[in-house]
């Protein structure tokens, strides 16, 4: 029942031999990523909040909301599980920042329009700036932004890497143009192109191998149907540290995928070479290397996470809320337990359908007596695929999506 997502799957996770590669990107990418220490708690989230409350953000983000969010380093900073709320999009100022090298330098506002971006590949290539894409087309998507890593610490093996909880995830309304519209517009895209290509436009170190340290990614071309340009964020100019001021949205697929601050989209015969599409990103056995045969980490699955309560109660009746997507398709329906796992009663969307790849709020109205509860949720997607028990671990800790150990130990008194 898992349709054409990327889920990592017994078969992809055999045969392949090796030693573990670390990270694979550069080696200061690797040590911002490095964990604290990614414990296997029995309440990660809770855990993750006290923990890390004190590192102050970054320079860069000094205009997010500190108490919304979780500082694991300056390059990876999460939202708070209890922050998402029940308004269905993340606030910019809320949202997760997932960097895998320093950003470039920030475009002063007046050259926004400036921006260049060289789209290769189509019959007639040529750069162009901002200013004249956005004449093509426009259109608006509400997508979920998550990282592929969300959910990591939540692996049985400790998976090297950001030991994010629930919150390397947002919901976000973008506005851009709809890459389709920018290929008609030069003459369609040539023929054996199979990938769509995006490269960011963080400047490499002098003496460091671009290829190592570049983000460069690349997705299969039916993501052309509904990938954008875009410019916009929540009604807003995309914020520098979320890859203004031109980012590819490639709706329904993991975080590593939306390049930010593109200076290059380029449709491709073949997947990039650059290391952080072939050697890493992609689901491999634990103790393995990360092999160009393995399957990257593109169109995400089926997941629902509580977001309230999450630690205490009052007796009586409970709203208990949540998030709840299918990932590359619309979430059909969503599940909540208050017994980890052994029975489950259907909760009721309660935001607004903003389209397949947006999530939804949810709520399940609970009667609750003094005592401790196990809370969880499991979603289900349009095509049936129910959020598992568990997920299979893969070496990087990639595309978690178990509801058990996403529960909450909430005491109601
Ligand atoms: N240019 C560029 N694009 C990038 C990245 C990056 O480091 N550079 N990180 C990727 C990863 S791994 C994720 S999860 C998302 C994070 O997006 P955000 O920081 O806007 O939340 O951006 C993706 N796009
Ligand atoms: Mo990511």
């Amino acid at each position: 029942m898992q349709g054409d997502t990327n889920l990592p799957r017994r078969s992809f996770l055999i045969g392949s031999a090796g030693t573990v590669v670390a990270g694979a990107l550069s080696a200061r990418a690797v040590a911002q990523e490095k964990p604290a220490a990614a414990a296997p708690s029995a309440a990660p989230a809770a855990a993750a909040e006290a923990g890390n409350a004190a590192k102050p953000l970054p320079p860069y983000v000094a205009w997010k909301k500190a108490d919304a969010l979780i500082v694991h380093s300056s390059n990876t900073i999460e939202t708070k599980r209890s922050a998402f709320g029940t308004s269905v999009i993340t606030p910019m100022d809320e949202l997760f920042i997932r960097n895998n090298v320093a950003p470039p330098p920030e475009t002063t506002a007046g050259d926004v329009d400036a921006w260049e971006v060289a789209i290769e590949g189509v019959a007639k290539s040529r750069a162009m700036t901002l200013k004249e894409l956005k004449t093509f087309g426009v259109e608006t998507v509400a997508t979920i932004l998550q990282c592929s890593g969300n959910g990591r610490s939540y692996f049985k093996h400790k998976a090297k890497g950001t030991p994010w909880t629930v919150g390397a995830a947002g919901c976000v309304v973008w506005t851009g143009v709809p890459l389709r519209e920018i290929t008609k517009e030069l003459g369609g895209v040539l023929p054996g192109r199979q990938y769509i290509t995006g490269t960011g436009g963080e400047p490499i170190p002098a003496g460091l191998d671009p290829k190592s340290m570049m983000v460069e990614r690349s997705v299969p071309v039916e993501a052309l149907d509904t990938a954008l340009l875009a410019w916009e964020a929540n009604g807003k100019p995309i914020p520098h540290a979320h890859g203004g001021p031109v980012r590819l949205i490639v709706p329904g697929y993991f975080g590593v995928n939306n390049v930010k601050y593109i200076k290059t989209l380029s449709f491709t015969e073949k997947e990039s070479d650059a290391k952080i599409q072939s050697g890493s990103y992609r689901y491999a056995a634990v103790g393995e290397k990360i092999l160009v045969s393995q399957t990257p980490v593109w169109k995400m699955p089926v997941k629902s996470w509580v977001t309230q309560p999450l630690q205490d109660a009052q007796s009586g009746r409970v709203q208990i809320h949540g998030v709840a997507f299918g990932g590359a398709k619309a979430v059909s329906k969503v599940e909540v337990s208050t017994d980890g796992g052994k029975s489950w009663n259907d909760a009721h969307f309660i935001g607004p359908d903003l389209g397949p790849f947006a999530w939804r709020t949810f709520a399940f109205s609970a009667d609750l007596k003094p005592g401790t509860y196990l809370i969880t949720s499991r979603a289900t997607d349009a095509d049936g695929a129910v959020q598992p028990e568990d997920t299979e671990d893969n070496d990087h800790g990639y595309g978690f999506n178990g509801w058990k150990a996403q529960a909450v130990d909430v005491t109601v008194a």
